[in-house]
């Protein structure tokens, strides 16, 4: 038994059985599960230092207001973010993407100016940039993919032109499992004076990154694919940028004065964190951060990677399986689409769960990318760092159960 497996001890909803089975929980792109350190965190706030926070002056306030900026400096160091400042809370990568569409989009783009995005995005890095488009009359590109599923550098040259003005790319894809070579993305956006934003929900979780090396201008995640509590994430931007962008929301503590007929804004990040914030969310994102930090993300993403490098074979072995994406482990996420021929996707996850496996099926929030792949939905297998190889023997089996049940290809 390696560490990773008594990892599995610290999250005590995996106890449970479900259906009378283990619980194989590989639905961690949807949503992870939060360890024990996190979770006394969250219960520790609660039970001795809550308050609102930047308000009062009261022993609890203050409490919390310090625990609430030194979450935000925990979060810049992960993501060596150069300032504290450039870290601005949100409800969650969703929240932050539509904050800079609503903000930098609003203000810098203008009729036939053009907004690039790849085809594999997330419904979340995708309508907000739509929106924008059709409210101003700019137009959407899409980058497209390679045969093996990767984002595609020969399109991004063809689509980035002098008259783009936002890139916005995943980081790492929620469906096909691969990475985006965001670094040189934003090479090629600044050679053309656009600015890049990217969607880090299925990226900063699982393998170290660091803003300042990408060289991205906004970059938007969320707390709870990282163990942390939900409705809290972070948005990234570059401080210059900030500054320089109108607020978001209107409201208690993002002003510096109001009189009757004006007001003054805060400076960043407080010009965008309109109204009282999820201080406990906060909280328990530093914790998760931390907890993250004693294992090293590239333990993380090595143990993602060991995964992969046998779950992936072991899937595409089945000749009723049809996995999407790189069939390279190598090339890999933790995260692996897949189809079993004659079953609807939804049957497929309701037959696993009866093993006691969770995974997730449908469309997954990108149904551009479905399209694309000629499929209406997928079922996908999601690790993290709990997950061991008794889930991957557990997803095999229960798989070939499933084909059995269904009598696949013998009819
Ligand atoms: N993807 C999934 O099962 P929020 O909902 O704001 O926390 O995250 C949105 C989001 C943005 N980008 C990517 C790449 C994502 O994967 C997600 C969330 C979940 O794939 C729920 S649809």
């Amino acid at each position: 038994m390696s560490k990773w497996d008594n990892i599995r001890s610290d999250f005590p909803i995996l106890e449970q059985r479900v259906n009378g089975e283990r619980l194989a929980y590989l639905d961690n792109a949807a949503t992870t599960q939060r360890p024990t350190p996190v979770l006394n965190d969250l219960m520790h706030f609660y039970q001795h230092d809550n308050a609102n926070v930047h308000r009062g002056v009261h022993t609890l306030a203050v409490r919390a207001t310090t625990q609430y900026e030194e979450a935000r400096k925990v979060v810049q160091h992960f993501i060596n973010a150069a300032d504290a400042r450039e870290i601005i809370f949100t409800r969650g990568a969703t929240e932050g993407l539509n904050l800079v569409a609503a903000t930098y989009g609003r203000q810098h783009v203008h009729a036939g100016d053009e907004i690039v995005v790849s085809i594999a995005e997330h419904h979340s890095n995708l309508v907000p940039w739509q929106q924008l488009a059709i409210a101003t009359g700019a137009s959407l590109k899409y980058i497209g993919l390679t045969a093996a599923g990767s984002l595609d550098l020969n399109s991004a040259e063809k689509q980035i032109t002098d008259r783009t003005k936002i890139v916005a790319v995943t980081h790492a894809s929620n469906v096909l499992g691969t990475k985006t070579p965001l670094k040189k993305l934003a090479v090629l956006a600044h050679q053309h004076g656009a600015i890049i934003v990217a969607d880090g929900a299925q990226a900063v979780p699982h393998f170290a990154v660091d803003v300042q090396q990408l060289g991205v201008d906004f970059y938007a995640f969320s707390g709870h694919k990282m163990m942390s509590g939900m409705g809290i994430g972070v948005l990234y931007g570059r401080y210059d940028l900030l500054q320089a962008m109108p607020p978001y929301q209107f409201g208690g503590e993002m002003i510096s004065t109001v009189s009757q007929q004006a007001t003054t804004f805060a400076e960043p990040p407080h010009k965008f964190e309109a109204g009282t914030p999820n201080v406990a969310g906060a909280i328990s994102l530093a914790s998760a951060m931390n907890y993250l930090q004693q294992l090293g993300m590239v333990n993380v993403e090595r143990h993602e990677q060991e995964l992969v490098e046998t779950a992936l074979p072991r899937l595409l072995a089945e000749d009723y399986v049809t996995v999407y994406g790189p069939h390279d482990p190598v090339k890999h996420t933790g995260v692996i689409s897949f189809n079993i021929t004659g079953l609807h996707p939804h049957d497929v996850a309701t037959a696993l769960d009866m093993e006691g496996v969770a995974i997730r099926a449908g469309h997954h929030c990108a149904e551009p990318l479905m399209d694309q792949l000629g499929v209406t939905a997928t079922a996908r297998a999601s690790f993290y760092v709990y997950n061991s190889q008794q889930d991957v023997d557990q997803l095999i089996d229960a798989i070939r159960e499933t084909k059995e049940f269904f009598h696949i290809g013998t009819i």
